[in-house]
């Protein structure tokens, strides 16, 4: 018998499931369209998931599997449906992936009723999370994501190994497991991505080289790096993409987010970019575009951030934090950038391939001195000044 409770709550999700999503009205500049609603939050995640319905087994309707958030998702646009393949972490602090749909990209997301279940290949995996969704031109749609292991060779109880785990599928519904990525040059990796194409006939990855699990160390930036094998993927070198700079918004670390998009100028990346403060790491999305024959090369990296937290979206679990790892553009050239805010819920900013291109290639990159700013400011104040008086 099922209990009472869950008709009522079902039927608060299933508003909330329906409600349409608004642009922020408040917000402009002109780059892209912030949404008054996240796209996916915990209380997106079926009731099914969380509760047992029976009320003999549950007669007090408790959660059993809570959920605790929903956030940083890789993006896919398939057949004319946005599909989401997003972190979800349960009440236990382990992180799943659960896929979600929608017609539009900004509002009615819902889960398919399960979420991902993979073939057990790693025992020692503790967690796994924030998977980027490549649709290759090999054929398979590839999840990397990271695949987290407690680091057992140092007595720290918190001590842990971070690398890129690899999936692929045609379907979304079956999924194989590949062998994690094997970096011989870097000790952990995070924040690693497919290229959607191959280069010089090769698999191609953005990577993360990351001396320890939480700082990058000597790691320079986004790294990028060629295999031959996806099914046991092995980069020896890897060269430097964009950079980690002092005193910018990607001083503590930076990271590689959505698939790189393909244009006419060069590959649009959206890519994180952290810097510490006396209130702890903040997290902002920035992007950056590489050379169509060269993937790596670096040839627009636009002054400062994208997106950074505004309002509610500076207050969660991991304040202070915008994150993405998956971008969709469509046929009518429609970008959604899916970003999470403060590692607790995921919304959407939606722009145009032509804006973006006009962002990245037409914005005034970061001399790196406040001097130089400020001269960048003055020229662009003069010009108006002028134009104001004519
Ligand atoms: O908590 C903020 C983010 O921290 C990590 O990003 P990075 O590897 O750059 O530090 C990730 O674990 C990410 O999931 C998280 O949102």
């Amino acid at each position: 018998m099922i209990h009472e409770k869950y008709f009522e709550l079902a039927k608060k999700q299933e508003t909330l499931l329906n409600r349409k999503n608004e642009k922020d009205l408040n917000f402009y500049n002109g780059i892209y369209d912030r949404y008054i609603y996240p796209v996916l939050t915990r209380e997106h995640v079926p009731l099914t998931w969380q509760y047992d319905l029976n009320r003999e087994s549950n007669p007090y309707f408790m959660e059993r599997l809570g959920i605790n958030a929903v956030m940083n998702s890789g993006a896919i646009y398939l057949n004319g449906e946005y599909y989401l393949v997003a972190r979800i972490e349960g009440n236990d602090r382990k992180s799943f992936f659960g896929v979600a749909r929608s017609n539009n990209g900004v509002d009615g997301f819902r889960f398919l009723d399960y979420p991902i279940l993979f073939k057990d290949t790693y025992p020692e995996e503790t967690n796994v999370y924030d998977m980027r969704l490549t649709q290759h031109e090999d054929g398979y749609i590839y999840g990397v994501f990271c695949s987290e292991s407690k680091d057992k060779s140092v007595n720290d109880l918190s001590a842990a190994v971070a690398a890129a785990g690899i999936v692929r599928t045609k379907d979304l519904k079956h999924w194989e497991r590949l062998d994690n990525l094997v970096t011989l040059r870097s000790p952990q990796q995070r924040n690693v991505v497919l290229h959607p194409e191959f280069v010089n006939g090769k698999y191609a990855f953005y990577t993360r080289p990351m001396d320890d699990f939480i700082e990058t160390g000597s790691g320079g930036g986004v790294g990028f790096g060629l295999c031959d094998d996806i099914t046991h993927a092995v980069i020896d070198e890897e060269k430097m993409t964009s950079l980690r700079k002092y005193h910018t918004i990607t001083e503590a670390k930076n990271g590689a987010g959505a698939v790189p998009i393909k244009t006419d100028k060069g590959w649009i990346h959206i890519a994180h970019g952290v810097r510490n403060t006396a209130a702890g790491l903040r997290y902002v999305i920035y992007a950056f575009a590489t050379a169509l024959e060269d993937p790596s090369r670096v040839i627009a990296e636009p002054s400062g951030l994208l997106i950074g937290p505004r309002g509610g979206e500076r207050v969660g679990d991991v304040s202070n934090v915008v994150f993405t790892n998956g971008a969709i553009v469509n046929e009518k050239g429609e970008v959604y950038i899916y970003y999470a805010s403060s590692d607790t819920r995921l919304h959407v900013a939606v722009t145009t391939l032509d804006k973006l291109k006009d962002y990245v290639f037409n914005t005034l990159s970061d001399p790196g001195r406040s001097v130089e700013c400020v001269a960048q400011r003055c020229g662009l104040i003069e010009k108006n000044l002028e134009l104001l008086k004519a």
